[in-house]
């Protein structure tokens, strides 16, 4: 039952899957205070998830959970996939938010994931076969930076990564381009906050891009600031296919917002934070997961062809 509907579903695209949460902390071996923002691919024919578990000391790792169809039947590794070095001037204290992609020209899966260091938030690298042993690559780029993806391969030569650093106190995405992973340059802001909108005072990545023939449609969430609190919702934009740091399309209003009690309530109320999508083609069918509230994790469906209906009737962008 909706806590409160207070978001008008004039597209309907997604359809919230009716046993949310999918995984929360009583779903783990060992005590945790949230499971939330996990990111998430199809390994081996199976859903994996890899989430970020929030201790009772407000520290999160991330460990993998897998489920056959994608909404049941999680189970739930004993043992911390990835964890903060105590020894690491990068990533002392927590692991957050990550997200995965599979690198075509690697044959691996990058996860990119926040890590903190004194300065603040950074985005760090590792790169894996398995999601069980990584080669870690440490922070790409200076702190104060979040949200980030890279995509699954090369344009015109360099590797381009998503994320949301910070810049005189405003939070747009941006996009850099490297030739080796390591080496980041050529930084240029791709989406921005809208003043007077539902995004006007923060924006970051949602999940990994998906490539579709009219493009890479990523999904972002933005932040407005009530008197209340700050709501989390989630847009879309269209970026080019071969030139992904030109945008092509913007949904004016939000696809997805806080409105299910588990979404509206918890440590951070009315947040709804995607972070993994899982698409199959075959079946049209796309699975948007995301935190709820910063407490639990929850799953959402859209037909993938509404959903780049919906991006190919937004405004277009001219540059
Ligand atoms: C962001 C991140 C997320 C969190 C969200 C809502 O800044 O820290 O981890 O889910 O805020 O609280």
């Amino acid at each position: 039952m909706p806590y409160r509907t207070r978001e008008k579903r004039a597209h309907d695209l997604f359809t919230r899957y009716d046993g949310n949460p999918i995984l929360q902390p009583e779903d783990w071996p060992y005590p945790a205070n949230a499971v939330f923002n996990p990111a998430a691919a199809k390994v081996d024919g199976q859903t994996l998830l890899l989430a970020r578990v929030e201790d009772m000391r407000g520290f999160s790792r991330l460990i993998v959970a897998r489920s056959p169809n994608g909404f049941t039947d999680w189970q739930v590794d004993s043992d911390p996939t990835l964890t903060a070095d105590p020894n690491s001037q990068e990533e002392r204290w927590v692991l957050e938010d990550p997200r995965i992609v599979y690198l075509e020209e690697q044959k691996q899966y990058a996860v990119t994931y926040v890590s903190f260091r004194e300065g603040g938030p950074l985005v760090s690298l590792a790169i894996t076969k398995n999601v069980h042993t990584f080669a870690r690559f440490g922070a790409m780029l200076p702190a104060e930076d979040k949200d980030a993806c890279l995509f699954p391969r090369r344009f015109e030569g360099r590797f381009a990564l998503i994320h949301r650093p910070i810049v005189r106190g405003e939070a747009h995405i941006g996009l850099s381009l490297s030739p080796d992973l390591k080496h980041w340059g050529d930084h240029q802001l791709l989406i921005h906050t809208r003043h007077a909108y539902w995004d006007s005072h923060r924006v970051g990545l949602a999940c990994q891009p998906t490539e579709t023939p009219a493009g890479w449609l990523v999904f972002y969430h933005g932040v407005r600031m009530t008197t209340a609190n700050q709501i989390y919702r989630l847009g879309l934009v269209l970026l080019d296919l071969h030139n992904p740091w030109k945008m092509l399309r913007r949904s004016a209003e939000w696809i997805l917002g806080p409105q299910t009690y588990c979404e509206r309530v918890g440590d951070a109320s009315d947040v709804v934070f995607p972070t993994g999508a899982v698409v199959d083609e075959a079946k049209d069918e796309l699975h948007l997961y995301y935190g709820a509230a910063d407490s639990t994790v929850a799953v959402a469906t859209a037909r993938l062809s509404e959903v780049i209906d919906y991006i190919l009737a937004s405004p277009e962008l001219h540059h």
